[in-house]
């Protein structure tokens, strides 16, 4: 497999005036034919991507072209002497009924749809399959009439009969677009209709497609859709383009969604919710990726990327978009208590191993692998960090300027940068550096009160750890989010202008750009205790020396829920990580919940976050002992179960079962009820699992449901079974929930590798369905005791092996769960590498291969 550098790129040699494309779908194959408009730009050849494509027939500029004419290889079509205006037709056979890559076009049950991002569009025909050839698609389907939904991008012109009891419709997309963003579905779809007034006054017709039954459940993801167009519009500035905007679940899917200008596509995790089906994340997440996918329209689709080394440009800067919407679904706390806490147990994992890549990678063997958390995480962190120190305003000009500068275009990071600098009047070059650097910087510091000369004394330095690719990492501009509280009052001190202002503190930022630097705060009366990065103003590791009573202090006295999170989640990496005595952790929060809990019920559900063991073996660079670990969590879960015992109980009955609302406050009394619950078993206070069997069965939606169910599943309460096959029966054919019934029997942490086995051998499991798939082996891996073991450890490979052919953008996904292998303590490192080694040899395509070399590169 061959590597792509970014430092390779060279702009196409031909543009593409238009394409006409004919798809004719049958049982057996589908047709495609193509008539490409192409003019030349550069001097070069004119190249044709194609993959597994059967080649017809090709004609140029009229002329039929025999082999002589062309060179063809499995990746592309070389046509010799090309003309400077070229007008192909070009027939080609697929098979989207036998593609279980779900990539191109393929057939998932009844439905045909496209997956082109990034690089599925050669599968359906011949075409510069590269993000900087935008064209104009007209696009004819045809199929039996057992289909009678046809769709594609932009306004529909025509449709009607053919014989054979076939039918057409022909789309034509006004706007100009990569091959990534072509979209076409067929099937047989039911339509939930409404509508949108533009803010320049234009009705947007909405539509949502998805199979009959489902139609129900599509309501959430319109609702939510008609807030995301206002939101663009109301804070960007940005309104809709198109008459139609389209959205079709589909249940055979690789990722969340896909953003096809006009028609996305979406896996069915993500655009349906129903109440009795599916839980509250869940149904925030469906909030959130119809918003993501409808933010794209202007960060992704109407500026696009220039090649695939800048997807951050676009899914960064989306991310961060995306995660100021969900601000307005929840408070802004605990939407950014999760997206850290997301960033810290994924992000900061990957780049802490073997698979470690800057945001903007500098090559790569199979883009398909650098679909990621740094890119899509550390993207939007990038994104945020400019935003805030330009603040609301500026931050506006200047995305105002990009999107002005740049609309029609394909773009890289740099044009972002320099239209937010010339837009907002401010420089933000010296932020170029974090997209090209890897690795999780660590902010270290310490403070020192002088209460003699009434000043306080802050150092700070950054590090970020050497890697083979970037032996000297440099310093990045890490604005670091400054507060000082009174340390007897509690109150936080007014910070005085002048002081501030020669500190280079602005608006409770301090830009730390060098190696070292200090602030010397002045006139400050009391001793205070300073609180650090608030809001998680970086995506740093912070090492601050404060004593385990100061982070006490701050889990009390922080005026911002985020910032008191964060508190209590140092102390207990202390604990868990460094062995501190958890006796200030366990007081403070035994102080501060029941108080939290009154008034935001959400955030007291956040604040009892435990770091995950995956967490925790993020942090272990060597001799990890996934049992120890295991063990350490569970003594300060217990204890902490224990401090707060009659508290449970009273919490628990505070809370009865209500009907259900799609808010934020009763979001927040149904996570803090489970929670409560789990916590309440542990302590073993008398009933408690019966209070579990009581929620199961009292139920009113899915929340409730799954939540006691995890609790009887996982403490093995007598009536366990009989309550799994209760919700079996019940949601037996509601595949959604019938995920959430593997997932926690998989996730069991006193499960085992038989028992996930027998999971994927249940006749409900389905190997085509990467939901399916992911809800074991995603969630048994959210239990380190058991997946480094040799049985853990194979169960991956052997599924790794199995999807390599058949799925290789999943197999290469789920082998990257094991890529903290290296650091395990002996002798389960060696057993790791030999099974991983065992591997190689065994798998062939690009995704898992480079995965695997990756890895074993550790
Ligand atoms: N832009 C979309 C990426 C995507 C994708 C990538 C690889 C394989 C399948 C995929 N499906 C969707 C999703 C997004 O970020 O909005
Ligand atoms: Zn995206």
């Amino acid at each position: 497999h061959q590597t792509i550098y970014l430092k390779d790129y060279t702009p196409p040699s031909f543009e593409v005036l238009s394409i006409d494309l004919t798809i004719q779908v049958h049982d057996d194959h589908t047709l495609v034919h193509s008539k490409l408009v192409m003019q030349r730009l550069t001097s070069g050849d004119l190249t044709l991507c194609g993959r597994d494509l059967e080649l017809l027939n090709i004609s140029l500029n009229g002329n039929v072209l025999t082999p002589d004419d062309y060179n063809i290889d499995p990746e592309q079509l070389i046509i010799k002497n090309a003309p400077d205006q070229a007008e192909f037709s070009i027939s080609v056979k697929i098979h989207p009924e036998s593609n279980t890559q779900l990539e191109g076009l393929y057939q998932a049950g009844n439905l045909f749809v496209t997956q082109n991002e990034p690089e599925g569009f050669r599968k359906i025909t011949f075409f510069p399959d590269r993000p900087d050839v935008l064209t104009v698609f007209t696009t004819r389907i045809e199929a039996d009439k057992k289909y009678p939904t046809l769709l594609a991008n932009g306004n529909l012109v025509e449709k009607g009969d053919l014989p054979d009891n076939r039918h057409f419709a022909i789309w034509h997309d006004p706007t100009k677009k990569p091959s990534y963003l072509f979209a076409a579905v067929i099937g047989d779809l039911a339509v939930l209709k409404d509508s949108f007034i533009t803010m320049e006054g234009r009705k947007v017709a909405l539509e949502i497609y998805a199979l009959a039954q489902d139609l129900p459940k599509c309501h959430v993801a319109m609702q939510a859709l008609k807030d995301s167009m206002k939101w663009d519009e109301d804070v960007y500035g940005r309104p809709y383009d198109l008459d139609n905007y389209m959205i079709v679940a589909v249940s055979q899917f690789n990722m969340g969604a896909m953003e096809n200008k006009g028609l996305n596509i979406f896996n069915t995790v993500c655009v349906l919710a129903d109440p009795e089906i599916t839980t509250d994340p869940a149904m925030f997440y469906v909030k959130s990726t119809i918003a993501h996918e409808y933010f794209h329209n202007w960060t992704g689709n109407r500026i696009t990327c220039r090649d695939w080394f800048q997807l951050c440009l676009k899914e960064g800067f989306t991310v961060f978009r995306d995660q100021s919407f969900s601000e307005t679904l929840q408070s802004a706390a605990v939407q950014r208590i999760d997206d850290v806490s997301s960033l810290k147990s994924v992000q900061f994992a990957e780049d802490a191993g073997p698979l470690s890549h800057p945001p903007r990678p500098d090559h790569f063997v199979e883009i398909n692998n650098f679909y990621t958390a740094t890119v899509y995480d550390k993207g939007a962190e990038i994104a945020r960090m400019m935003a805030n120190l330009l603040g609301p305003e500026k931050f506006r000009q200047g995305t105002d300027e990009y999107f002005r500068r740049h609309d029609g275009q394909a773009v890289t990071v740099e044009d972002l940068v320099d239209s937010l600098s010339d837009g907002s009047g401010v420089d933000l070059h010296h932020f170029l550096p974090w997209y090209s650097q890897p690795g999780t910087p660590c902010v270290k510091g310490t403070g020192h009160y002088d209460a003699s000369a009434k000043t306080y004394t802050l150092k700070l330095s950054q590090s970020t750890a050497k890697r083979p690719n970037y032996p000297e990492p440099q310093a990045l501009p890490i604005p670091v989010g400054v507060a000082l509280f009174d340390k007897n009052t509690g109150e936080q001190l007014q910070l005085q202008g002048n002081a501030l202002q020669q500190n280079g503190v602005k608006d409770g930022l301090f830009v730390l750009d060098q190696a070292e630097q200090t602030i010397v705060f002045e006139q400050i009366h009391t001793e205070p205790v300073v609180s650090l990065l608030r809001n998680f103003s970086a995506p740093v590791l912070l090492d601050f020396a404060y004593s385990d009573e100061d982070l006490a202090f701050l889990l009390a006295n922080e005026t911002n829920g985020f910032n008191q999170w964060q508190a209590a989640q140092m102390l207990l990496e202390r604990i868990l990580l460094q062995g501190h005595d958890p006796a200030v952790y366990l007081d403070a929060i035994a102080q501060a919940l029941p108080q939290v809990a009154d008034t935001d019920a959400l955030l007291a559900s956040r604040l009892l976050d435990i770091p995950s063991e995956s967490y925790l073996a993020s942090r272990i660079d060597q001799n990890f002992n996934p049992a120890e670990v295991h063990e350490k969590r569970e003594v300060l879960l217990k204890a902490l179960a224990d401090k707060l015992k009659t508290y449970w109980a009273q919490a628990y009955q505070a809370l009865p079962i209500v009907a259900f609302e799609d808010n934020s406050v009763e979001m927040g009394k149904r996570a803090y009820r489970n929670v409560v619950l789990g916590f309440a078993v542990r302590a073993n206070v008398e009933g408690a699992l019966d209070w579990a069997s009581q929620q199961y069965d009292n139920a009113v939606c899915m929340t409730e449901r799954l939540g006691a169910l995890r609790q009887l599943v996982w403490n093995n309460a007598p009536d366990a079974q009989a309550r799994l096959e209760d919700f079996y029966k019940r949601f037996k054919h509601e595949d959604l929930a019938l995920d959430q019934w593997f997932a926690v029997q998989a996730g069991n942490p006193k499960g085992n590798v038989q028992l996930a086995r027998q999971l994927m051998q249940h006749q409900d499991f389905d190997w085509s369905t990467p939901n399916r798939i992911r809800s074991v082996t995603g969630h048994f891996a959210g239990n380190p005791i058991l997946v480094w073991t040799q049985e853990g450890m194979q169960f991956y490979t052997e599924i790794a092996k199995r999807l390599d052919q058949q799925n290789p953008v999943l197999g290469s996904r789920i082998l990257q769960l094991l890529s903290r292998w290296y650091t395990l303590a002996e002798p389960m490192r060696s057993e790791a590498r030999t099974i991983l080694q065992a591997l190689k040899g065994q798998v062939s395509s690009s995704s898992v291969c480079e995965t695997l070399n990756n890895l074993l590169k550790a």
